[in-house]
């Protein structure tokens, strides 16, 4: 019997995401199925069973009529969640060690570069000035992890490890090892108040739009041995208030930040974040998806569901994650 075609919805223009090297991949990996990227000409619509998708041109989904299952290619799902025609079709989202373990890459390599001081550090060298500052321990510091789920438990446990003070904040209640946790909006007061450098890996939903400001910033502890708090950001751009992103840079309400995404992507050249001297800015690669596993991931799961098996990592549309 033939199977249901997968279609391709990617739309990116990063080198990550070119349509064709994906469309290899599944065709590796998704024996006798017809993968089809929704740019090439032909296709009935009709034999549309699944679709694995990066940012689908809204309606997009909605112009197949026997769509059995929705896959995000990604672990964040704002973009699909704001589509108003989306199918009522379960979705599935990214959840694989590959992504959770180059995200733990990206939060280690950037609390450790505010913690030693490598901005000043590079300063130095561009001036030839041999003048180290004090160096304080991991324990001196304080990270605050906003977002415990996949992404963010598996940072605590290598910050912790590292002998940082870990401290989170989630929406539900969560017992973590080493890790002091908060939940829910009545605690995020006292979780900011402990956090030295606050680590942002929520996603975006109608509640956390917005979330990083002002007066967030204004809660950080102010008495830690970096003089002024710090902000990293992967989550998503929609998180942050990006103009009190830089008026706290400037009045020294934040003493750094390192962003690796924005409220528009690609970030205008005209933006002053790129120039900023307390910016340290990615071009939202904090953790790329990798075709390879991704694919592997996807083909496993329709496996799954064509032999009745629950589908594994499925988002809930009434919380938009
Ligand atoms: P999960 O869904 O596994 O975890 C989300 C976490 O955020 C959960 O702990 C959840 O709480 C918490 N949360 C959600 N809403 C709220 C809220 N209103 N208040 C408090 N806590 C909240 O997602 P992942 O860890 O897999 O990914 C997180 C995000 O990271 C993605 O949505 C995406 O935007 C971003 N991302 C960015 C990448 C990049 O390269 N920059 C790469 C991959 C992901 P609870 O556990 O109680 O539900
Ligand atoms: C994701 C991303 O959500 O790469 O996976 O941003």
């Amino acid at each position: 019997m033939k199977k249901g075609t997968l279609a391709l919805l990617i739309h990116s223009g990063t080198e990550n995401w070119s349509p064709d090297r994906w469309k290899r991949r599944f065709n590796d990996v998704c024996a006798d199925r017809p993968v089809w990227v929704a740019s090439e000409q032909g296709g009935n619509p009709a034999d549309v069973h699944y679709a694995a998708v990066w940012k689908p041109a809204p309606g997009e989904l909605a112009s197949f009529p026997n769509l059995r299952v929705i896959f995000n290619l990604g672990a964040g799902v704002d973009a699909l969640m704001a589509d108003k025609t989306l199918p009522k079709v379960p979705v599935v989202r990214v959840s694989v060690g590959d992504l959770t373990g180059r995200m733990t890459e990206y939060v280690v390599l950037h609390v450790l570069m505010h913690h030693r001081q490598e901005l000043y550090l590079r300063d130095s060298q561009l001036e030839t000035r041999w003048q180290p500052k004090f160096q304080w321990s991991a324990d001196a510091l304080t990270v605050g992890v906003m977002g415990l789920g996949t992404l963010g438990s598996d940072a605590v446990e290598v910050l912790v490890r590292l002998g940082f003070q870990v401290v989170g904040w989630s929406n539900s209640p969560k017992t973590i090892k080493g890790v002091e946790c908060f939940y829910g909006k009545a605690q995020l007061d006292a979780f900011s108040r402990r956090a030295d450098i606050l680590v942002c890996l929520l996603p975006l939903t109608p509640e956390t739009r917005g979330i990083l400001n002002r007066e967030l910033f204004a809660k950080l502890n102010r008495s830690s041995p970096m003089g002024a708090p710090v902000l990293i950001n992967a989550g998503r751009g929609g998180l942050q208030n990006e103009t009190d992103i830089l008026s706290c840079l400037d009045d020294g309400t934040l003493g750094a930040v390192s962003l690796d995404v924005f409220a528009t992507e690609p970030l205008p050249p005209d933006s002053p974040f790129w120039t900023h001297p307390k910016v340290v800015l990615t071009p939202h690669n904090a953790a790329d998806t990798d075709a390879d596993e991704i694919s592997k991931y996807v083909a496993r799961q329709i496996e799954r569901f064509e032999a009745g098996e629950r589908l594994e990592n499925l988002v809930d549309p009434a919380r938009g994650y």
